[in-house]
Protein backbone atom coordinates (compact mmCIF):
# COMPACT_ATOMS: atom_id res chain seq x y z
CA UNK A 1 0.00 0.00 0.00
CA UNK A 2 1.38 3.57 -1.07
CA UNK A 3 1.49 5.53 2.19
CA UNK A 4 0.01 8.68 0.33
CA UNK A 5 -2.26 6.98 -1.11
CA UNK A 6 -5.23 9.54 -0.57
CA UNK A 7 -8.20 6.76 -1.27
CA UNK A 8 -7.18 4.62 1.96
CA UNK A 9 -6.12 7.77 3.98
CA UNK A 10 -10.00 9.14 3.50
CA UNK A 11 -11.16 5.87 4.00
CA UNK A 12 -10.09 5.88 7.77
CA UNK A 13 -11.56 9.62 8.03
CA UNK A 14 -14.88 8.04 7.57
CA UNK A 15 -14.14 5.63 10.19
CA UNK A 16 -13.16 8.29 12.94
CA UNK A 17 -16.08 10.03 11.57
CA UNK A 18 -18.64 7.52 12.07
CA UNK A 19 -16.75 6.98 15.30
CA UNK A 20 -17.56 10.19 16.22
CA UNK A 21 -21.51 10.47 15.34
CA UNK A 22 -22.02 7.33 16.82
CA UNK A 23 -20.08 9.14 20.01
CA UNK A 24 -22.64 11.75 20.06
CA UNK A 25 -25.90 9.69 19.41
CA UNK A 26 -25.25 7.24 22.46
CA UNK A 27 -24.93 10.69 24.58
CA UNK A 28 -26.96 9.92 28.05
CA UNK A 29 -30.18 11.64 29.18
CA UNK A 30 -30.64 14.31 25.75
CA UNK A 31 -34.26 13.51 24.11
CA UNK A 32 -33.30 11.57 20.51
CA UNK A 33 -35.09 15.05 18.99
CA UNK A 34 -31.39 16.90 20.80
CA UNK A 35 -29.68 14.54 19.42
CA UNK A 36 -30.63 14.72 16.39
CA UNK A 37 -30.00 17.87 15.78
CA UNK A 38 -26.26 16.90 17.59
CA UNK A 39 -25.80 14.49 14.59
CA UNK A 40 -27.40 16.35 11.79
CA UNK A 41 -25.04 19.36 12.74
CA UNK A 42 -21.68 17.54 13.12
CA UNK A 43 -22.51 15.02 10.19
CA UNK A 44 -22.15 18.36 8.33
CA UNK A 45 -19.64 20.33 10.54
CA UNK A 46 -16.70 17.37 10.43
CA UNK A 47 -17.11 16.58 6.52
CA UNK A 48 -16.74 20.45 5.88
CA UNK A 49 -13.70 21.39 8.33
CA UNK A 50 -11.56 18.77 8.58
CA UNK A 51 -10.95 16.76 4.88
CA UNK A 52 -10.84 18.13 1.89
CA UNK A 53 -7.48 20.33 2.34
CA UNK A 54 -4.27 18.61 0.82
CA UNK A 55 -3.76 16.72 3.75
CA UNK A 56 -0.10 16.82 3.73
CA UNK A 57 0.39 17.21 7.73
CA UNK A 58 -1.45 13.60 8.01
CA UNK A 59 -0.14 11.94 5.37
CA UNK A 60 3.21 12.65 6.49
CA UNK A 61 2.67 10.69 9.84
CA UNK A 62 2.36 7.36 7.54
CA UNK A 63 4.96 8.41 5.47
CA UNK A 64 7.04 8.90 8.76
CA UNK A 65 6.11 5.22 9.94
CA UNK A 66 6.92 4.09 7.07
CA UNK A 67 10.33 5.30 6.58
CA UNK A 68 11.37 4.51 10.52
CA UNK A 69 10.11 1.19 9.76
CA UNK A 70 12.00 0.82 6.41
CA UNK A 71 9.76 -1.32 5.32
CA UNK A 72 5.76 -1.41 4.09
CA UNK A 73 3.39 -1.49 6.95
CA UNK A 74 1.24 -4.04 8.22
CA UNK A 75 -2.76 -3.14 7.99
CA UNK A 76 -2.35 -2.50 11.65
CA UNK A 77 0.53 -0.25 11.48
CA UNK A 78 -1.05 1.63 8.64
CA UNK A 79 -4.41 2.33 10.73
CA UNK A 80 -2.86 3.61 13.16
CA UNK A 81 -0.47 6.48 11.44
CA UNK A 82 -3.69 7.18 9.57
CA UNK A 83 -5.52 7.57 12.50
CA UNK A 84 -2.74 9.72 13.62
CA UNK A 85 -2.12 12.00 10.84
CA UNK A 86 -6.22 12.64 10.67
CA UNK A 87 -5.28 13.74 14.64
CA UNK A 88 -3.10 16.31 12.83
CA UNK A 89 -5.52 17.19 10.02
CA UNK A 90 -8.34 17.94 13.14
CA UNK A 91 -5.78 20.09 14.93
CA UNK A 92 -5.57 22.45 11.77
CA UNK A 93 -9.30 21.80 11.59
CA UNK A 94 -9.60 23.29 15.28
CA UNK A 95 -6.89 26.50 14.07
CA UNK A 96 -8.42 27.29 10.59
CA UNK A 97 -12.14 27.35 11.68
CA UNK A 98 -10.47 30.24 14.72
CA UNK A 99 -8.13 31.30 12.35
CA UNK A 100 -10.57 32.20 9.67
CA UNK A 101 -12.59 33.90 12.45
CA UNK A 102 -10.00 36.00 14.19
CA UNK A 103 -8.37 37.08 10.37
CA UNK A 104 -12.16 38.40 9.50
CA UNK A 105 -11.18 35.95 6.08
CA UNK A 106 -14.15 35.24 3.69
CA UNK A 107 -13.58 31.80 1.50
CA UNK A 108 -11.17 28.56 2.52
CA UNK A 109 -10.26 25.47 0.26
CA UNK A 110 -12.48 27.33 -2.37
CA UNK A 111 -15.70 27.71 -0.65
CA UNK A 112 -16.62 29.86 2.85
CA UNK A 113 -14.98 29.48 5.64
CA UNK A 114 -17.28 27.58 8.25
CA UNK A 115 -18.77 30.69 10.24
CA UNK A 116 -19.57 32.35 7.24
CA UNK A 117 -21.91 29.17 6.07
CA UNK A 118 -25.70 30.07 6.60
CA UNK A 119 -26.74 28.18 9.40
CA UNK A 120 -23.61 28.39 11.70
CA UNK A 121 -22.54 31.70 13.15
CA UNK A 122 -19.92 32.59 14.71
CA UNK A 123 -20.85 31.89 17.77
CA UNK A 124 -21.27 28.49 16.70
CA UNK A 125 -18.17 28.54 14.99
CA UNK A 126 -16.20 29.50 17.98
CA UNK A 127 -17.98 26.62 19.92
CA UNK A 128 -17.25 23.87 17.06
CA UNK A 129 -13.70 25.24 17.12
CA UNK A 130 -13.34 24.22 20.72
CA UNK A 131 -15.39 20.64 20.02
CA UNK A 132 -12.54 20.04 16.84
CA UNK A 133 -10.00 20.53 19.14
CA UNK A 134 -11.67 17.81 22.15
CA UNK A 135 -12.80 15.26 19.44
CA UNK A 136 -8.53 14.56 18.66
CA UNK A 137 -8.25 13.69 22.23
CA UNK A 138 -11.88 11.40 22.13
CA UNK A 139 -10.28 9.59 18.94
CA UNK A 140 -6.98 9.01 20.92
CA UNK A 141 -8.02 7.58 23.71
CA UNK A 142 -10.16 5.37 21.79
CA UNK A 143 -7.86 3.81 19.64
CA UNK A 144 -4.26 4.24 21.31
CA UNK A 145 -5.21 4.06 24.82
CA UNK A 146 -3.22 1.27 25.64
CA UNK A 147 -0.43 1.79 23.24
CA UNK A 148 2.76 2.44 25.10
CA UNK A 149 3.42 5.83 23.60
CA UNK A 150 -0.21 6.74 24.47
CA UNK A 151 1.00 9.90 26.85
CA UNK A 152 4.06 11.04 24.87
CA UNK A 153 1.72 11.58 22.39
CA UNK A 154 -1.03 13.10 24.06
CA UNK A 155 1.60 15.43 25.08
CA UNK A 156 2.86 15.98 21.65
CA UNK A 157 -0.97 17.31 20.91
CA UNK A 158 -1.31 19.50 24.08
CA UNK A 159 2.51 21.35 23.70
CA UNK A 160 2.09 21.86 19.50
CA UNK A 161 -1.35 23.45 20.44
CA UNK A 162 0.32 25.83 23.19
CA UNK A 163 3.16 26.40 20.42
CA UNK A 164 0.36 27.18 17.79
CA UNK A 165 -1.60 29.44 19.88
CA UNK A 166 1.53 31.32 21.35
CA UNK A 167 2.55 32.39 17.78
CA UNK A 168 -1.23 33.27 17.07
CA UNK A 169 -1.12 35.68 19.38
CA UNK A 170 1.97 37.58 18.68
CA UNK A 171 0.28 37.24 14.92
CA UNK A 172 -2.68 38.91 16.14
CA UNK A 173 -1.19 41.04 18.57
CA UNK A 174 0.38 43.56 15.99
CA UNK A 175 -2.75 45.42 16.48
CA UNK A 176 -3.55 45.25 19.95
CA UNK A 177 -7.13 46.93 20.68
CA UNK A 178 -7.93 50.37 23.38
CA UNK A 179 -10.91 51.36 23.78
CA UNK A 180 -12.24 49.16 21.24
CA UNK A 181 -10.24 50.72 19.10
CA UNK A 182 -7.34 49.66 16.64
CA UNK A 183 -3.74 51.14 17.91
CA UNK A 184 -2.56 52.81 15.51
CA UNK A 185 -0.19 51.76 12.68
CA UNK A 186 3.48 50.61 14.42
CA UNK A 187 5.36 49.92 11.22
CA UNK A 188 8.41 49.57 13.61
CA UNK A 189 7.20 46.11 14.65
CA UNK A 190 6.95 44.27 11.16
CA UNK A 191 10.99 43.54 11.55
CA UNK A 192 12.06 39.73 10.40
CA UNK A 193 13.39 39.21 14.09
CA UNK A 194 10.17 39.13 15.00
CA UNK A 195 7.94 37.85 11.81
CA UNK A 196 10.48 34.49 12.38
CA UNK A 197 9.83 34.03 16.30
CA UNK A 198 6.46 34.49 15.31
CA UNK A 199 6.07 31.52 12.15
CA UNK A 200 8.11 29.05 14.26
CA UNK A 201 5.32 29.17 17.01
CA UNK A 202 1.95 29.68 14.90
CA UNK A 203 3.52 27.28 11.41
CA UNK A 204 6.40 25.15 12.09
CA UNK A 205 5.81 23.14 15.18
CA UNK A 206 2.30 21.98 14.19
CA UNK A 207 2.16 21.82 10.32
CA UNK A 208 5.83 20.30 9.97
CA UNK A 209 7.14 19.13 13.33
CA UNK A 210 3.92 17.24 15.10
CA UNK A 211 3.85 14.82 12.39
CA UNK A 212 7.37 13.67 12.62
CA UNK A 213 7.24 13.89 16.09
CA UNK A 214 4.15 11.48 15.82
CA UNK A 215 5.74 9.25 13.76
CA UNK A 216 9.05 8.71 15.69
CA UNK A 217 6.78 8.71 18.92
CA UNK A 218 4.31 5.84 17.56
CA UNK A 219 7.68 3.47 16.57
CA UNK A 220 8.98 4.14 20.22
CA UNK A 221 11.67 6.17 19.87
CA UNK A 222 11.87 7.23 23.33
CA UNK A 223 13.44 11.40 22.83
CA UNK A 224 14.87 10.97 26.20
CA UNK A 225 17.56 8.30 25.01
CA UNK A 226 20.63 9.16 23.09
CA UNK A 227 19.54 7.95 20.05
CA UNK A 228 15.79 9.19 19.99
CA UNK A 229 17.11 12.87 21.34
CA UNK A 230 19.28 13.30 17.80
CA UNK A 231 16.38 12.35 15.86
CA UNK A 232 13.91 14.86 17.42
CA UNK A 233 16.62 17.35 17.48
CA UNK A 234 16.94 16.66 13.60
CA UNK A 235 13.62 16.70 12.93
CA UNK A 236 12.83 20.09 15.09
CA UNK A 237 15.71 21.82 13.12
CA UNK A 238 15.03 20.70 9.75
CA UNK A 239 10.99 21.33 10.00
CA UNK A 240 11.66 24.80 11.19
CA UNK A 241 13.54 25.64 8.34
CA UNK A 242 11.03 24.17 6.11
CA UNK A 243 7.82 25.20 8.37
CA UNK A 244 9.72 28.96 7.34
CA UNK A 245 9.98 28.69 4.02
CA UNK A 246 6.75 27.55 3.50
CA UNK A 247 4.81 30.47 5.91
CA UNK A 248 6.81 33.15 3.64
CA UNK A 249 5.13 31.04 0.60
CA UNK A 250 1.66 31.62 1.95
CA UNK A 251 2.27 35.67 2.91
CA UNK A 252 3.41 35.62 -0.95
CA UNK A 253 0.54 33.93 -2.17
CA UNK A 254 -1.67 36.10 0.36
CA UNK A 255 -0.82 38.79 -1.60
CA UNK A 256 -0.67 37.85 -5.24
CA UNK A 257 -1.69 34.05 -5.87
CA UNK A 258 -5.18 34.35 -7.91
CA UNK A 259 -8.21 33.51 -5.16
CA UNK A 260 -9.78 30.45 -7.66
CA UNK A 261 -6.36 28.62 -7.18
CA UNK A 262 -5.32 28.91 -3.96
CA UNK A 263 -8.83 28.46 -2.77
CA UNK A 264 -8.96 31.42 -0.12
CA UNK A 265 -8.79 34.94 -0.28
CA UNK A 266 -6.10 36.79 1.30
CA UNK A 267 -6.30 39.21 4.20
CA UNK A 268 -3.00 40.05 5.24
CA UNK A 269 -2.78 43.46 4.06
CA UNK A 270 -6.43 44.86 5.44
CA UNK A 271 -5.27 42.54 8.90
CA UNK A 272 -2.05 44.76 8.94
CA UNK A 273 -0.24 41.13 9.21
CA UNK A 274 3.80 40.92 10.21
CA UNK A 275 3.98 39.56 6.55
CA UNK A 276 7.38 38.31 5.27
CA UNK A 277 6.39 41.29 2.19
CA UNK A 278 5.95 44.25 4.54
CA UNK A 279 8.84 43.17 6.79
CA UNK A 280 11.01 43.33 3.13
CA UNK A 281 9.08 45.31 2.09
CA UNK A 282 10.27 48.36 4.84
CA UNK A 283 13.85 47.43 4.82
CA UNK A 284 13.79 48.45 1.24
CA UNK A 285 11.33 51.21 0.95
CA UNK A 286 12.88 54.91 0.35
CA UNK A 287 10.54 57.78 2.66
CA UNK A 288 7.80 58.22 0.22
CA UNK A 289 7.28 54.74 -0.12
CA UNK A 290 6.85 54.12 3.48
CA UNK A 291 4.55 56.58 3.57
CA UNK A 292 2.30 54.33 1.24
CA UNK A 293 2.25 52.01 3.76
CA UNK A 294 1.81 54.00 6.34
CA UNK A 295 -1.33 55.08 4.87
CA UNK A 296 -2.50 52.50 3.83
CA UNK A 297 -1.56 49.23 5.58
CA UNK A 298 -4.11 47.54 7.78
CA UNK A 299 -7.30 49.44 6.15
CA UNK A 300 -9.92 47.46 5.16
CA UNK A 301 -10.14 49.54 1.36
CA UNK A 302 -9.49 47.67 -1.94
CA UNK A 303 -7.94 50.95 -3.41
CA UNK A 304 -5.52 51.31 -0.86
CA UNK A 305 -4.64 47.47 -0.51
CA UNK A 306 -4.12 47.63 -4.07
CA UNK A 307 -1.52 50.59 -3.59
CA UNK A 308 0.30 48.54 -1.03
CA UNK A 309 0.13 45.49 -4.08
CA UNK A 310 1.94 48.21 -6.26
CA UNK A 311 4.32 48.98 -4.19
CA UNK A 312 5.16 45.41 -3.75
CA UNK A 313 5.37 45.06 -7.04
CA UNK A 314 7.60 48.25 -7.86
CA UNK A 315 10.37 46.77 -4.71
CA UNK A 316 9.99 43.62 -7.00
CA UNK A 317 9.65 41.31 -4.01
CA UNK A 318 8.03 38.29 -5.86
CA UNK A 319 11.43 38.07 -7.98
CA UNK A 320 13.21 38.52 -4.36
CA UNK A 321 11.16 35.71 -3.36
CA UNK A 322 11.72 33.74 -6.34
CA UNK A 323 15.38 34.02 -5.39
CA UNK A 324 14.99 33.10 -1.74
CA UNK A 325 12.91 30.39 -2.92
CA UNK A 326 15.52 28.66 -5.05
CA UNK A 327 18.22 29.27 -2.14
CA UNK A 328 16.00 27.97 0.18
CA UNK A 329 15.63 24.50 -1.52
CA UNK A 330 19.41 24.58 -1.84
CA UNK A 331 19.81 24.92 1.75
CA UNK A 332 17.41 22.06 2.74
CA UNK A 333 18.76 19.94 0.17
CA UNK A 334 22.08 19.98 2.17
CA UNK A 335 20.42 19.76 5.49
CA UNK A 336 18.47 16.68 4.24
CA UNK A 337 21.54 15.01 2.82
CA UNK A 338 23.31 15.55 6.16
CA UNK A 339 20.74 13.70 8.31
CA UNK A 340 21.34 10.13 9.87
CA UNK A 341 20.19 7.38 9.62
CA UNK A 342 19.71 8.10 5.82
CA UNK A 343 16.45 6.05 5.52
CA UNK A 344 15.16 9.26 7.77
CA UNK A 345 15.76 11.68 5.13
CA UNK A 346 13.07 10.41 2.88
CA UNK A 347 10.30 11.74 5.14
CA UNK A 348 12.35 15.17 4.88
CA UNK A 349 12.62 14.59 1.01
CA UNK A 350 8.56 13.79 1.19
CA UNK A 351 7.90 17.48 2.52
CA UNK A 352 10.45 19.81 0.86
CA UNK A 353 8.81 18.01 -2.65
CA UNK A 354 5.37 19.03 -1.30
CA UNK A 355 5.89 22.63 -0.78
CA UNK A 356 9.03 23.31 -3.40
CA UNK A 357 7.35 26.08 -6.15
CA UNK A 358 3.84 25.55 -4.65
CA UNK A 359 1.25 27.66 -5.90
CA UNK A 360 -1.59 26.61 -3.37
C1 LIG B 1 -1.33 30.32 9.74
O1 LIG B 1 -1.64 31.67 9.65
C2 LIG B 1 -1.46 29.91 11.15
C3 LIG B 1 -2.52 29.24 11.63
C4 LIG B 1 -3.61 28.81 10.74
C5 LIG B 1 -2.57 28.90 13.09
C6 LIG B 1 -3.82 29.37 13.75
C7 LIG B 1 -3.72 29.17 15.19
C8 LIG B 1 -4.72 29.29 16.11
C9 LIG B 1 -4.41 29.02 17.53
C10 LIG B 1 -6.10 29.65 15.75
P1 LIG B 1 -2.46 32.35 8.44
O2 LIG B 1 -3.55 33.15 9.04
O3 LIG B 1 -1.50 33.01 7.54
O4 LIG B 1 -3.10 31.09 7.67
P2 LIG B 1 -4.08 31.27 6.42
O5 LIG B 1 -3.34 32.07 5.38
O6 LIG B 1 -4.30 29.85 5.95
O7 LIG B 1 -5.31 31.93 6.91
MG1 LIG C 1 -5.62 33.28 8.35
MG1 LIG D 1 -3.96 33.95 10.85
MG1 LIG E 1 -1.81 33.37 5.46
Amino acid sequence: MSSTDMESFLEIYKQIESEIIADIQSLPALSDNVKKQLTDYYSVCLPYTVPGGKMTRGLTVIKGVEVLKQRALTEKEYKDAAILGWQVEWLQAFFLVADDIMDGSITRRGSPCWYKCPNVTQDNAINDALILENMIYQTLRRHFKTHPSYVQLLELFIDTTFQTEVGQHIDTNGTPYADGERAPLDLTRFTLDRYQGCVRYKTCYYSFYLSCALALAYCGYDPESEEGKVLYKKAEDVCMILGEYFQIQDDVLDAFAPPEVLGKIGTDIEDAKCSWLVCKALELVNDEQRMVLEENYGRHDPVGVQKVKDLYKDLKLEELFRAYEDERKETCDELIAMIRPENFQELFKFLLAKIYKREK
